[in-house]
């Protein structure tokens, strides 16, 4: 089966976040259909949406090479949340970990359970800013994520995060 290319978002906004995403980039690249190609720096970002007073999440993105489908893809990113004992109790609400399947080649998927490229991606900053921070010329279904980046409301709410 011929590999596809696929962008990945991770964000974690409980617990030890920063080993958490980490922890989680291998655990998704510890599969044979998985190809790891880049990761992006860490962002801290404000939260969007959900309860007010949720704390700062940390947010990546990953590239990665894979010949799962795009539903065996989805089963191994909820697997690796369940691993993280991800609860699913408010939505946008606070939570160890999140993957989302943000591209899959240039597939357009919409399904009860997928929908590809991610619906709110192309205005969400703490997806975006990660994204053109790994690769400058990347494109979300033809746009430059960098130029969507710049326009995206929540802009202002995300930095580099160094570690603390
Ligand atoms: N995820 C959400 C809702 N809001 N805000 C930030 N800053 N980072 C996230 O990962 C995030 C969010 C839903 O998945
Ligand atoms: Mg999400
Ligand atoms: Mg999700």
């Amino acid at each position: 089966m011929n590999a596809v290319r696929t962008v990945l978002a991770l964000g974690s906004n409980l617990g030890e976040s920063r080993s958490t995403l980490a922890d989680a980039v291998a655990a998704l690249a510890d599969n044979p259909g998985m190809k790891l190609v880049a990761v992006s720096p860490v962002a801290r970002t404000r939260p969007v949406g959900g309860p007010e007073d949720q704390p700062d999440y940390l947010n990546l993105v990953a590239e990665f090479e894979t010949t799962l489908d795009p539903h065996t893809l989805l089963d191994h990113c909820h697997d690796v949340e369940n691993r993280h004992h991800r609860t699913r109790e408010v939505r946008w609400g606070p939570r160890t970990l999140d993957v989302d399947i943000i591209t899959y080649g240039t597939a357009h998927i919409d399904d009860e359970v997928l929908t590809v490229p991610h619906p709110r991606a192309a205005e969400r900053a703490f997806v975006l800013q990660p994204w053109a921070w790994m690769d400058p010329h990347a494109k979300l279904d033809g746009k430059p994520v960098a130029e969507l980046a710049a326009r995206a409301a929540d802009l202002p709410g995300v930095e580099l995060f160094e570690g603390e």
